[in-house]
């Protein structure tokens, strides 16, 4: 039986912050601490929507979870969307405890068995998959019409969910999404070029020169923020 799941509507920030949306962490802890401390400089009026795949990749997905577990806890008004790799995550772990640890050791990410696992579990799969805005709608991969599953990419990312909503409203918005690696000029260009639909996820993991970035997107602004990666050690291959 598949879960129905209707998009989140928030609209506007009512309480006069900023609206921003950030791609994908990939377990890139400090340079996702530092663009929201250092160049973000958040305060709770803002609100952070994170476009999915926090975790996995980089080295550690355990504090990048916990930073997001304190920013809730401190009021801080902060939306993480689903990933891919949320949801891999989530059904690697109903697939018994070794397939879940060699599934972590794949992806870097065996900080996260320890005493706060049930917590990040927890905290994952409450995740929204889609969260549509006044003028914006945010999801890790963007709306694919005309497809059975319409949030998901050629992999189907997302079997379990029949997602219910209005095709033709939520697609006339400006669509921000993650997933797919873009460099920093191809965002700035989607910036300029007013797209419609675009990806900020900058490879913050990625060592090359090209990528290892991660991206911020003032939605009211449009400005981007782009957060070099801090360390050499949140890439390992
Ligand atoms: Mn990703």
């Amino acid at each position: 039986m598949k879960k129905e799941y209707t998009p989140v509507i928030m609209g506007k920030n009512e309480g006069g912050g900023r609206r921003i949306a950030i791609g994908d962490i990939h377990g890139c802890f400090y340079s996702f601490e530092s663009l929201l401390k250092e160049k973000l400089q958040i305060n709770k009026k803002d609100q952070i929507f994170l476009l999915g795949d926090t975790i996995d990749k980089g080295l550690n997905s355990a504090l990048v979870l916990d930073l997001i577990i304190d920013l809730k806890e401190n009021n801080y008004q902060i939306f993480p969307i689903r990933g891919n790799h949320e949801e891999q995550l989530l059904m690697a772990y109903n697939c018994g405890f070794d397939f879940f640890e060699n599934y972590l050791n794949e992806y870097n990410s065996l900080d996260l068995i320890g005493e706060r696992l049930d917590e990040y579990l927890g905290l994952i799969s409450n995740f929204e998959y889609c969260i549509e805005l006044d003028d914006f709608v945010l999801s890790h991969s963007g709306i694919n019409k005309g497809r059975i599953n319409p949030f998901t990419d050629l992999r189907g990312m997302f079997p379990d969910v029949k997602f219910k909503f209005e095709e033709e409203r939520l697609t006339s918005k400006i669509q921000v999404h993650g997933h797919l690696v873009k460099t920093i000029s191809e965002i700035e260009n989607s910036i300029l070029n007013k797209e419609r639909r675009f990806s900020i996820d900058s490879g913050c993991y990625l060592a090359n020169e090209e990528f290892g970035y991660l991206t911020a997107l003032d939605l009211d602004e449009m400005k981007l923020f782009f957060q070099k990666k801090k360390e050499g050690n949140e890439n390992k291959d």
